[in-house]
This record gives C-alpha cells, sequence and structure tokens, in this order.
C-alpha cells in the first residue's frame, strides 16, 4: 500500500488531520489499534473552544454542535462560600460551547466513512520505519497478518502512550514535565446539571467541577488522591464531598442520582520538543499533555493539526518546505501559553498534598483579585476561549 501521509491513531487529532487532508486533496491512511465503538466510548474533554467549532463548520461536520452543543458565555468559580462569573462575552466577545469528545467522535467518524476517509481498525503492533531518510513507512499486523504502508510523511496522533514519540530517538527531543500529586475522580450521572454554566470550586478540602454533557446530563469531577480507586468513592460520598467543597450557594442546584461511569485521571503537564522528527510528525497527546483544568487538551490537538495540515496541503500541491519546517515551532508558541494557563489554574485551584497554610492563603489572595479586576478576569477569559494560533 502507498499513500501520501500515514497518520497513526485515530483520537482528535488523527480524525480531524484526516478530514483538512481529504479536503486539501492530500491523500491519507489512518492507522487506528482500537475499534470505532472503543474510540467513540471514551469520556475525555467537555469543552471545545470556538476555533474547533469553527473547524467542524469547515469541514461540514458541524450540524450536530450546533443543534446540540451549549454555548456559554461564561464560567463561574466558587470558593470559601462565595461564587462569581467570568463574562466571557464582555470581556473578549468569546464563548466556549459544552460539547462531548465522543460526540466530536461520533460525528468525526459518520463524515470518514460518507467520505471514504480510508480508516484500518485493530492495527496492531503499528510501528513507524525510516522517518529519518526519504522513504518511510508504517508495518502493522491486522487478522494474523503484516502489513506494510510506503508514504511520504508520518504523523503520530497515538496520544500520550503512543508508539510515534517513542520511536524517535531519546537524544532527539528535549522533554519537559510536571506530574501532579492528585488526580480526577469524575462521574457521569443522568440528572440536570448544578448551573447552566461550568462551575470551578477551590476550596480548602480540595477541587471540586461541575460541568454538564446536556440539560439532563451532568458531569461532575472532585480532586481525589493518585493511590485512591473508584470504588472507595459509593455515590453518596462522592455527593456529599462534591457539595462541601462546592459550597452552599453553588451547590444549591445539585441534583444527587446514580452515576453511571465513575473514572479516575491523573494529572500531568507534559511538552516534548521539537514536535517534528525528519519525515515523523507529532501532534496532541503524542507531543503534549495538559491538566484538564483549563480544558485545553482536545482543542490544542485541532489546532497542531490545523497548522500541520497547511503545511502539508503547501507541500504537496506547491512543493514547499516552509510549512513544515515552522509547523513545530508554530504549535509550540500556542502549546506553551495552554499550558502555562492550565499549570496557573490548576496551582490555583488544587491543593497540594504537604502545601502550607501560607500558599494556601496567597491562592485566596489570587482568587480574591481574580473577583475583583476587570484586567484579571480579561486575562483569564482570553485563555479559557482560546488564544489565536501564532501567523506563519
Ligand atoms: P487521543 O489519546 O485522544 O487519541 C490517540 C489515539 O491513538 C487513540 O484512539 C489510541 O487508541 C490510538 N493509539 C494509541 N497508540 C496506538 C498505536 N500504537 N497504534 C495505533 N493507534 C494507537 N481534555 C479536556 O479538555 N477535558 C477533559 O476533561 C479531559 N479529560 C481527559 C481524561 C483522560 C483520561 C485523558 C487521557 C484525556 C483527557 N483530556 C481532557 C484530554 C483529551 O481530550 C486529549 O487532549 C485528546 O483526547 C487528545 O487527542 P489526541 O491527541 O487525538 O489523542
Ligand atoms: C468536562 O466537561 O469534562 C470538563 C470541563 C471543563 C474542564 C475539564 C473537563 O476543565
Amino acid at each position: 500500500m502507498r499513500t501520501q501521509v500515514a497518520i497513526i491513531g485515530a483520537g482528535p487529532a488523527g480524525l480531524f488531520l484526516a478530514h483538512l487532508l481529504s479536503q486539501a486533496g492530500v491523500a491519507a491512511v489512518v492507522l487506528e489499534q482500537k475499534t470505532r465503538a472503543y474510540v467513540e466510548s471514551r469520556v475525555r474533554a467537555g469543552v471545545l473552544e470556538s476555533i474547533t467549532v469553527a473547524l467542524m463548520g469547515c469541514l461540514g461536520v458541524d450540524e450536530r454542535v450546533r443543534r446540540e452543543g451549549l454555548v456559554h458565555t461564561g464560567v463561574n468559580i466558587a470558593h470559601q462560600g462565595d461564587l462569581f462569573r467570568v463574562d466571557f462575552a464582555a470581556l473578549t466577545g468569546g464563548a466556549i460551547t459544552v460539547y462531548g469528545q465522543q460526540e466530536v467522535m461520533k460525528d468525526l467518524f459518520d463524515a470518514a466513512e460518507a467520505r471514504e476517509v480510508p480508516i484500518v481498525f485493530e492495527a496492531e503492533q503499528v510501528q513507524p520505519h525510516g522517518f529519518e531518510g526519504p522513504a518511510p513507512h508504517v508495518t502493522w499486523r491486522k487478522d494474523g497478518r503484516e502489513h506494510r504502508l510506503d508514504c511520504d510523511v508520518i504523523v503520530g496522533c497515538d496520544g500520550f502512550h503512543g508508539v510515534s514519540r517513542a520511536a524517535i530517538p531519546a537524544g532527539a527531543l528535549r522533554l519537559y514535565e510536571r506530574v501532579y500529586p492528585f488526580g480526577w475522580l469524575g462521574i457521569l450521572a443522568d440528572v440536570p446539571p448544578a448551573s447552566n454554566e461550568l462551575i470551578y470550586c477551590s476550596d480548602a478540602r480540595g477541587f471540586a467541577l461541575a460541568s454538564m454533557r446536556s440539560a439532563t446530563r451532568s458531569r461532575y469531577y472532585i480532586q481525589c488522591g493518585l493511590d485512591e480507586q473508584p470504588e472507595a468513592w459509593p455515590d453518596d460520598r462522592f455527593w456529599d464531598e462534591l457539595c462541601v467543597r462546592m459550597g452552599e450557594r453553588a451547590a444549591a442546584g445539585v441534583v444527587r442520582g446514580p452515576a453511571f461511569e465513575k473514572t479516575i485521571a491523573p494529572l500531568r503537564s507534559f511538552v516534548a520538543e521539537p514536535m517534528r522528527h525528519g519525515r515523523l510528525f507529532l501532534a496532541g497527546d503524542a507531543a503534549h499533555i495538559v491538566p484538564p483544568t483549563g480544558a485545553k487538551g482536545l482543542n490544542l490537538a485541532v489546532c497542531d493539526v490545523i497548522v500541520l495540515a497547511e503545511a502539508l496541503a503547501e507541500h504537496f500541491t506547491q512543493g514547499s518546505e516552509a510549512g513544515l519546517s515552522a509547523y513545530s515551532e508554530r504549535a509550540l508558541a500556542r502549546v506553551w501559553a495552554a499550558e502555562r494557563f492550565s499549570w496557573w489554574f490548576t496551582r490555583l485551584t488544587h491543593r497540594f498534598p504537604g502545601g502550607d497554610d501560607f500558599e494556601r492563603k496567597l491562592c485566596l489572595a489570587e482568587l480574591d483579585h481574580l473577583r475583583g479586576s476587570r484586567s484579571a478576569q480579561t486575562v483569564f477569559a482570553e485563555n479559557y476561549v482560546g488564544l489565536p494560533i501564532k501567523a506563519p
């Protein structure tokens, strides 16, 4: 088999890239280790920046997000019984859309099927080869047979634990990492959300977040220890702890019910530089991870592939290397801005084990400042709704 671009991984990065290349007339094949149903079953992100929704529009896959997505022009922050709102619309003219990553994947897979974008599911032992030379290829096993795909470029969209970044010689990458000493215990429950907008809560007992997927399905998170198990959190204990951390005013709207999904996700900040090695490019979680506090993960993956697809189209249609050479720097500029915001918001709203009262007081002072300062809220809003992609 031969193609122009071999894409490893059919998550948001891989599928958005496949659609962008298909639209630009660049041939690509996607290799995914799991089934479509498995990829769609992963809960993950819930907040889309306007750049992501706009891209879905450009690709003609926005019919459902326009109809079912919840457009929020602000977000709420609760701390020490207080509750204030940051008005994105008034401060930046911007907004976010609450629409689950699962729904985004369904829309992208449906359209890929309709447009015959080639996706190989259940591709085992996928391995990139020869990307330091002129003729890379990817091999995998499926149905007990070895397969090979020759290509001009390989794009690793295979997430943090994928094979692509691991295939790059260690010395060729500079790695930056922060592992947080806590995780997020997240639940889904078919109950109406506590509020018609998100509520981020910073309490002395730890962080909490009230989010949703629709007017009848809620998504809640609380900060938990990394050694904890979901089984240790029966529903009542979860709801009790959540409401304590939300505080009386924010918790007033909480409707309790059985959780049908309960998982713990670790928190990490991670960046691999550069996001290219020869003819192997990295995009999304394969190159960088942000703690979910800033709701940036999926949106960063989207911005990476917007820049990369532009560069690949330029390369295959005009023979230009300029965009490909600038890809890593352009993508990393936005990645580090999102890393900074996500780290800052995590530090501000979470309780660090061993953290002393002095640090807690500083966080409270910073929250008070955010509450009372229009310029501080503007900086917050600009980062939350999403910063622009750096011009070439
Ligand atoms: P993904 O990890 O989504 O996709 C990579 C794909 O590659 C997967 O389908 C995988 O099966 C495939 N793959 C991996 N190895 C392979 C191999 N060897 N061969 C072939 N295929 C391979 N973001 C938020 O904004 N809010 C959240 O609440 C939030 N929650 C999250 C919870 C969890 C547990 C995780 C892990 C992430 C969360 N994120 C959240 C971030 C998330 O949205 C990611 O940023 C987003 O999925 C990144 O998309 P991709 O880069 O496409 O990677
Ligand atoms: C979610 O709805 O899953 C969600 C929302 C905001 C975040 C993280 C997750 O910061």
